[in-house]
């Protein structure tokens, strides 16, 4: 498509939402998000949306709210304001190194312009095939095992067909004994956010006997070794989530045998752009793939959707319905499943329309740049 694109202003909103209920993984824990909505408005006055989902704080990765809102302000957002481009990938900020997340905002609000601009769906813009994805859920650490097991039954009463576990050294064996007692054929895996050291593989061995799909992200992120380690002395697949920023990453987390598994985040990608490239890379290299979440609001959980739509996203996501973390959504209608089955909207753009009241009412701090302005 040659329609030519200027994104000639563009909103921050800082809109703080409660979670339904509270979140703790081996990090941290969390009873509202602050995520950054991010609005890019055209020349023709439409608008795209994109959301930067970024934690508080830097345990899960190195930026926070803080820096996300510096980094867009300061340095993303006046690179692309009064340029002319043709596709969202011209809009990579190359020259700036991390800070995945900000740049993961503006480049979802670019395709979502882009797909609104010739009235089609994200998912169809991304080449995405499927209709519907199929979604698990995130369990966090409960303060007791009776307390997860009644999250795992109410989540698998609501029919979602895959959960994970967080596991920590304290929450690891035990949860997991349990919850495979009381559901033995239940697709579960568990998600350490790397949190063991090398010296602690022979723990992580002890769950190779659960028959877990995967056990996600055991070491730290830059500890590609321990995990190639962990991948040799066990059957269960290791997954990849924090340690895999670019594809660059993939490419020697793939020659070291680091993972049998991917996840892919649209936000620790720094993008749909990049996010699309992992999953190309992926399915030529045989490895499955699914798509993680980080409890977004309904526009990153939309951008979530319409990448599960790609073919080599053949694992159950982390995307599950709205109301799974969200009294109200921002976007309407929410992101429902039914069955652990969401469907991909096939309307331009998200699919569904970003409510400006609600947002506006969840704002904590609002920033518009324009021409002329820094
Ligand atoms: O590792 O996948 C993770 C949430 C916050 C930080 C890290 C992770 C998560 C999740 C939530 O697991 C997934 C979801 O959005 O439901
Ligand atoms: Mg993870």
């Amino acid at each position: 498509m040659s329609t030519e694109l200027q994104v000639v202003a563009a909103r921050l909103h800082r809109v703080r939402m409660p979670l339904v209920h509270a979140f703790q993984t081996s990090s941290h824990r969390k009873a509202y998000l602050d995520h950054i909505l991010v609005a890019l408005e055209d020349a023709s006055g439409a608008v795209g949306w994109g959301e930067i989902a970024s934690p508080s704080d830097p345990y899960y990765a190195s930026e926070t709210v803080e820096t996300c809102w510096h980094i867009a302000s300061r340095y993303l957002l006046p690179a692309i304001i009064g340029r002319r481009w043709t596709h969202p990938s011209q809009l990579q900020a190359d020259k700036i190194r991390g800070n995945q997340f900000a740049k993961s905002g503006l480049d979802v609000a670019a395709w979502v312009l882009w797909a609104e601009a010739q009235q089609l769906p994200l998912a169809t813009v991304l080449g995405g095939q499927r209709t519907e994805v199929v979604a698990g859920v995130s369990l966090g650490i409960e303060p007791t095992i009776d307390d997860l097991l009644a999250q795992v039954q109410q989540q698998v009463e609501s029919g979602y067909p895959r959960v994970k576990l967080k596991i920590a050294q304290d929450w690891d064996v035990e949860p997991v004994r349990a919850v495979r007692a009381a559901y033995p054929k239940l697709d579960l895996h568990v998600d350490a956010n790397g949190i063991y050291t090398a010296g602690e593989l022979d723990r992580l061995v002890e769950l190779d006997g659960f028959g877990l799909t995967m056990i996600e992200q055991p070491f730290a992120p830059r500890d590609l070794l321990a995990h190639a380690e962990l991948q040799r002395r066990i059957g269960t697949p290791v997954c990849l989530d924090e340690s895999v920023e670019t594809v660059a990453d993939l490419e020697t987390a793939l020659g070291l045998g680091a993972l049998r598994v991917l996840n892919i985040k649209v936000s620790r990608m720094g993008g749909l752009t990049a996010a699309r490239a992992a999953h190309d890379r992926a399915q030529d290299a045989g490895i499955p793939v699914w798509c993680g979440g980080m409890h977004e609001f309904g526009v990153g959980r939309l951008a979530n959707v319409a990448l599960s739509s790609l073919a080599g996203f053949t694992l159950p996501s982390d995307v599950s319905a709205s109301e799974k973390y969200y009294a109200r959504d921002i976007v309407e209608p929410a992101v429902t499943a039914v069955g652990g089955v969401v469907q991909v909207p096939d309307g331009p753009g998200l699919g569904h329309q970003v409510d400006r009241e609600f947002v506006v009412a969840n704002t904590v701090e609002e920033l518009r740049l324009g021409p002329g302005q820094e």
